[in-house]
């Protein structure tokens, strides 16, 4: 049996949380069109007859000095040291600038098997993979490059072929149908917080958080009591995230109940789900060490 701990680095929106799904078959790590939606090392576990991969969906690495993007920026690099391979991720749609650059900075310094896997092969033109390709091998010579969309899920396996390769023989550390380890709480939380970021554009995506204020659920109830917050910077993004006569809670309530309803098969879930603003909260250290940990 081979087991072994992957840390999944890549660029904001490079498609890492779209790959944990489709590696695991089910919603693992949430996933939108606005960069920096990961904002916590989230592991998503994958068992077939060659073992296990334990893999860590990190925040997309962004440079920046903001309080919240260097915590950000310490989950991703506090996720390589602790991985026995690296899947360095990235999408070929964009340029290689500063943003690639640092991430290839990062990698050259770690000393970790690594795997490079250039992803969006159903959108991207022949001659935008090729220039990645040419940076990448430039970069990493030795490094085995791939192609993929983890979208469409093509190519995936080869990436999980060469990742049980570097992966160390021993036993599970999961038993073999777990795919997560992630809290409840945690996971109503993202799943509210994905389908309020998706109704929402601009700057608004990244004022909002999530808190799950109460959670009543006894393993032998038959109906869940879930309330939520999702908590926006301004008054103003209250109002848009509430929408026109209650419109836009509304959709996203509906979207979230959806989901969270698919958490407690068999079960009544009530979702309570309200609005309201944190001045601030990206600068508010007690509010990160909640949210970030
Ligand atoms: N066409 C296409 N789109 C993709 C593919 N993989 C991801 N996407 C899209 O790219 C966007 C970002 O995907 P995510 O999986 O959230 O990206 P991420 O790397 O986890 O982003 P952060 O959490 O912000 O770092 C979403 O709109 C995805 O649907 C792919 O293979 N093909
Ligand atoms: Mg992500």
């Amino acid at each position: 049996m081979k087991c072994a701990t992957v840390a999944i680095i890549g660029r904001p929106s490079s498609g890492k949380s779209t790959l944990v799904n489709t590696i695991c078959e089910r919603k693992v790590s949430i996933t939108a069109a606005t960069p920096q939606t990961t904002r916590n090392a989230i592991r998503a576990i994958f068992t077939d007859q060659r073992g296990q991969l334990i893999l860590t969906d990190t925040p997309g690495y962004h440079v920046s000095e903001q309080k919240m993007n260097l915590r950000l920026q310490e989950t991703t690099r506090s996720s390589l040291q602790d991985s026995d391979a690296i899947l360095y991720l990235v999408d070929p749609k964009r340029s290689a600038g500063a943003e690639e650059q640092s991430i290839v900075d990062l990698l050259l310094t770690v000393k970790i098997p690594l795997v490079i896997a250039i992803n969006k092969q159903d959108i991207a033109k022949p001659e935008e993979i090729a220039e990645t390709r040419a940076y990448l091998s430039a970069a990493f010579p030795t490094a085995i490059i791939l192609e993929l969309s983890a979208k469409d899920d093509t190519g995936v396996d080869e990436v999980l072929i060469e990742l049980f390769k570097l992966a160390p023989e021993g036993e599970l550390l999961y038993p073999e149908d777990t795919y997560t380890d992630q809290p409840l709480e945690f996971r109503i939380s993202e799943i509210i917080r994905e389908k309020a970021i998706t109704s929402v554009t601009d700057e608004i995506p990244h004022a909002i958080y999530v808190e799950v204020a109460d959670l009543e659920y006894a393993a032998e109830a038959e109906s869940i009591w879930v309330r939520a917050f999702i908590i926006v910077e301004r008054e103003t993004q209250k109002g848009i995230v509430v929408g026109r006569g209650g419109e836009g809670i509304k959709k996203i309530r509906q979207a979230s109940f959806k989901e969270i309803r698919q958490l407690f098969p068999g079960k009544k879930v009530q979702l309570d789900l309200r609005v309201k603003a944190q001045p601030k909260w990206r600068k508010n250290r007690i509010v990160l060490d909640r949210i970030l940990s």
